[in-house]
């Protein structure tokens, strides 16, 4: 493992306290029940474009979204439901995005794999493989630009490792001491191809090696373990201005996305990482730390699902996002026909 943080330049994290457990249980179940109706509603021809669901993944998302502060600005891929959930996002305004309502968190005008939440730092989901570093690496300078105490986090999976444009921007966040922390959700996958047949390198960690940057890897169905990782990451990013990286195992338990039946990864696989199912272990600590009770989580699961119904319920009542609005929002300035530029255009020379 290249140059990870030393003993002396970390502090442990806030040693997570039982609420804060209770919320990251509480968090990665909603994401859970939340995908697993979302999967439902794709089925009966109500979610339109592509559906990519992140379930298995949980504990890699809910333990790095709640390790930053809810202003650190975050970066994702299409697989991001969890993500706005984990922010805060209202589940009714991502239920409704997911429908393409005008209710949805963009309007309806982004769907499932553009979800982007300005009020709580979610810069958003991209559907290029890798479109969502660079643009990390922007909010990144920005903060340091300012002189504020941000971290920029962006999301990206292990197929994203071997594109360019990863090499480029984390070459420009170290050469320009960026507070950003790159963090690869390795699911193993990308679509049907395994990492060892697409990286000459699988420990996709040492990247970071090129540019003298700390890296490790973590247990991504463990949310404590990313949790720690992450405010390690965090404070080294705030303290001493250098980007770093993470790499969390993880696994997916569904195809690449809803179209995709998920034939060629072997059964025995998928059922040992099933064993690890976040949901049962980090529930099997909670309750032998008697973090929680058995009613809590009853409790937790019955109000998780009346959120959940709810938001389908007011996804399905709402209107459709109407046609004429269909390009509101893809420039900052009103679009004109002038092929010189809209007369609304910034001038950049006097
Ligand atoms: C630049 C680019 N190339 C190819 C694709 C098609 N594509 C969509 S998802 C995907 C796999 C990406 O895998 P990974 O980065 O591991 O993320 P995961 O889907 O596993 O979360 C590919 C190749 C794309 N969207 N963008
Ligand atoms: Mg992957």
């Amino acid at each position: 493992m290249a140059d990870a943080p030393t003993p002396q330049d970390t502090i442990p994290a806030p040693a997570a306290d039982a609420d804060l457990m209770r919320q990251m249980f509480a968090t990665i179940h909603l994401i859970r029940t939340f995908e697993e109706r979302a999967a439902e509603e794709y089925m009966r021809g109500n979610i339109g474009g592509f559906l990519h669901l992140a379930i298995g993944e949980e504990a890699a998302v809910v333990g790095s979204v709640m390790a930053l502060r809810p202003t650190d600005p975050i970066t994702s891929t299409y697989r991001e439901h969890g993500q706005a959930l984990a922010r805060g996002s209202d589940p009714r305004a991502v239920m409704a995005e997911l429908f393409g309502r005008a209710t949805g968190l963009c309007g309806g005008h982004g769907g499932s794999m553009h979800l982007m939440d300005r009020e709580r730092f979610f810069f958003g989901g991209y559907g290029i493989v890798g479109g969502s570093v660079p643009l990390a690496v922007g909010l990144g300078f920005a903060i340091s630009y300012r002189h504020e105490d941000g971290v920029a986090l962006v999301m990206f999976g292990d197929g994203a490792t071997n594109q360019g444009v990863l090499m480029e921007s984390m070459n420009m966040a170290k050469l320009w001491n960026l507070p950003v922390i790159f963090f690869c959700l390795n699911n193993q996958y990308g679509m049907g191809t395994a990492v060892d047949r697409a990286s000459a390198e699988t420990e996709l960690f040492k990247r970071a090696d090129a540019f003298d940057m700390p890296s490790r890897r973590v247990d991504g169905m463990d949310v404590m373990a990313v949790y720690q990782a992450v405010t390690d990451a965090a404070h080294h990013a705030r303290t001493e201005q250098e980007p770093s990286m993470i790499e969390a195992i993880a696994y997916r338990y569904r195809g690449h996305s809803m179209s995709d039946p998920d034939r060629t990864r072997p059964e025995e696989e998928k059922a040992r990482w099933h064993a690890r199912d976040p949901l049962i272990t980090f529930e099997r600590v909670l309750l032998g730390e008697g973090t929680v009770t058995a009613e809590d989580l009853t409790a937790i699961r019955d109000r998780n699902s009346s959120t959940v119904e709810d938001a389908v319920a007011f996804a399905n009542d709402s209107p459709v996002a109407d046609d004429a609005t269909l390009a509101d929002d893809v420039y900052a300035h009103p679009w004109t026909d002038d092929p010189r530029g809209s007369a609304e255009m910034p001038q950049v020379r006097p």
